[in-house]
């Protein structure tokens, strides 16, 4: 029985089955969006970072970035994303569900935090769980998705409570973005290193895509802007 129905403050959604244009909610009333990937198996693509960041920029969480598999070597791009993640003052943590490497600060930020867990299946998700809390055993290292395909449109989504507070929401198989709200035009207001370029672009309404005398691709070309993040834009731009 229902008994009464909350206020939304906050939400992460996903496209609905079957209809692009309509947002299904995934979780709400959560502060935190850590956006899980690993540094390989599956290998380490900085955009889909910056999506996960736009997502929670749009519903009113507070992102952290968990890069897991650590364990496995330190890829180059990890200099880059530190550097840049730092500078944005992005929370992120580099870590080893397998060996335990950074778990500690990570469970200490996630405590007294409603976080949702988002991230390709195999990044680590479920094994960071069973480690943060005693006697879980999830599954891990299940391949089937057969809960994102086809006519069963159940999505599983699971709330687990922290042993020390707080709780993490799991959505396997989480693997589409919803940014449809955002339109090309402002898509750079997602891109704050970018703010403060932008009025120096020769065009008013530059896209920063093609434009001559572009102010922030002569920040990219001069190192002042990552050159990860300046792709992310351009691939995001154009999927818009
Ligand atoms: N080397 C290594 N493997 C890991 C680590 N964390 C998880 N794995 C492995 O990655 C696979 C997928 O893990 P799982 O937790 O099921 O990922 P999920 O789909 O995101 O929930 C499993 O085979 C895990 O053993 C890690 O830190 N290092
Ligand atoms: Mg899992
Ligand atoms: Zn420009």
């Amino acid at each position: 029985m229902i008994e009464s129905v909350e206020k939304r403050r906050s939400m992460f959604f996903r496209p609905a089955k079957g209809s692009e244009s309509k947002k299904q909610v995934l979780a709400a009333n959560i502060d935190q969006l850590a956006a899980v990937i690993s540094v390989m198996q599956p290998p380490l693509k900085p955009g889909l970072i910056d999506r996960f960041l736009i997502a929670a920029e749009i519903g009113g969480l507070r992102p952290v970035v968990i890069i897991n598999k650590i364990d496995l070597g330190r890829i180059p791009i990890l200099d880059e994303i530190e550097k840049w993640y730092a500078a944005l003052g992005i929370e992120y943590h580099i870590i080893s569900a397998l060996n335990g490497d950074g778990m500690e600060t990570l469970e200490k930020s996630l405590t007294g935090h409603k976080t949702i867990f988002a991230g390709h299946s195999g990044v680590g998700k479920s094994t960071i769980l069973n480690r943060m809390i005693p006697g879980l055993d999830l599954k891990v290292g299940a391949i089937s998705e057969s809960t994102d395909k086809g006519i069963h449109t159940t999505t599983q989504i699971e709330l687990f409570e922290l042993p020390r507070g707080g709780y993490v929401v799991d959505s396997p198989g989480l693997k589409v973005l919803g940014l449809w709200d955002v339109q090309k035009e402002e898509l750079d207001e997602f891109f704050p290193e970018m703010l403060e370029y932008r009025d120096s672009c020769r065009f008013t309404g530059c896209s920063h895509t093609h434009e001559p005398d572009c102010a922030v691709k002569q920040a990219v070309d001069e190192g002042r802007i990552a050159d990860f993040r300046y792709k992310s834009y351009l691939t995001i731009y154009n999927s818009i």
